[in-house]
């Protein structure tokens, strides 16, 4: 195979800011006495500081969501689907701290005219880096407004110069059981891993597919899918598959972890659609994370104007 092998850039050290870690440390000097006696708290909020320590980026605003309001920081990076680490929520952002995501690879192969690899520090120094506000509603009910940062996905396939034979695009979570501990649990695990999600072609080069490496400003926290993941935000967040180290570009439809684990109940497209409920659930209302109320949700999640083009002939019930 024909690999081309970019150089490594290292971010440098000043441009980690320490300005949030050191308004924490205050907060968690204010904490006082009474926490310092209990060691388990005290290592808590520590892990919590460390996980501040993200490096700031280089990027370009854009006008995608600017009318949108963010849900906060806290809300996107403290109530995680990650199944890697846990099936429960709140569990990712305090166990997340065994992913290492420098240094990271990402493998492009399959039906590329230039198979690479591309080193994630480069994306990270030499790619043109935007940020996109963008709704996001998981398939359970629930959504949030992140401002993600990152570059298309078809930037970067392009780079490799998919050939006429792709199709269809499959990308791969990283399989590390050192780094995931549900991975340990080998078939008792919560998820056949490693966790494999796909695209057809014209979704892969749609310009609302995104790769984020941040997002609030900064890289990705572990527990959001660091160092890089997916987000298309037209279809269920099952689709934007996190830590990614392979993309291999492919004739037929990939298998995806979620239609492998229960094919009655999800399928390959995954558009987000009000009028096409869940076997056990309706899908024609969600709640933001933090609101009180219910909202209806919207056809393709609201980009319907951007992406409905694509499914004009398919008949939604049968390509769920
Ligand atoms: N590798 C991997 N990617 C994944 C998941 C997962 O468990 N493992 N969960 C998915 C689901 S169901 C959702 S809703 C989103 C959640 O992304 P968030 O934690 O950044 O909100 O990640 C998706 N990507
Ligand atoms: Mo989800």
């Amino acid at each position: 195979m024909n690999i081309l092998k970019q150089k490594n850039w290292k971010i440098s050290e000043n441009e980690v800011t320490d300005e949030s870690l050191f308004e924490q440390r205050r907060d968690f000097l204010k904490l006082g006495a009474a926490a310092l006696v209990s060691s388990s708290v005290v290592a808590e909020k520590l892990a919590a500081v460390e996980s501040t320590k993200r490096a700031s980026l280089q990027f370009t605003k854009t006008s995608f969501g600017k009318d949108l309001e963010l849900n906060s920081f806290d809300q996107a990076s403290t109530y995680n689907n990650f199944y890697e680490f846990s099936l429960n929520k709140e569990d990712p952002a305090k166990l997340a701290h065994t992913l290492k995501p420098n240094p990271w690879e990402i493998e492009i192969s399959g039906e590329v005219e230039r198979p690479m690899y591309i080193d994630l520090q480069d994306i990270l120094a030499s790619y043109p880096l935007e940020e996109r506000i963008y709704r996001f509603r998981c398939v359970e009910g629930w959504s949030m407004v992140v401002p993600w940062i990152g570059v298309t996905l078809a930037h970067i396939l392009k780079k490799a110069k998919p050939t006429s034979k792709a199709k269809y695009v499959q990308f791969i979570t990283e399989l590390d059981p050192e780094m995931f501990p549900d991975q340990k649990r080998g078939i008792f695990g919560n998820v056949p891993y490693p966790y494999v999600e796909g695209l057809r072609i014209d979704e892969a080069m749609n310009d609302l597919t995104f790769m984020a490496v941040g997002m609030y400003g900064k890289v990705l926290p572990n527990q959001n899918g660091a160092p890089i993941r997916l987000v298309v935000p037209w279809k269920y967040g099952f689709k934007s598959i996190k830590s990614i180290v392979s993309i291999e570009l492919v004739e037929e439809e990939p298998l995806n972890t979620w239609q492998q684990i229960n094919p009655k109940e999800y399928g390959f497209y995954a558009n987000v659609n009000p009028e096409v409920d869940h076997p056990r659930w309706s899908q024609a209302k969600e709640r933001k994370l933090g609101s009180f109320f219910k909202a209806k949700t919207l056809m393709f999640n609201g980009y319907e104007k951007d992406v409905g083009h694509m499914y004009k002939y398919m008949d939604l019930r049968k390509f769920y």
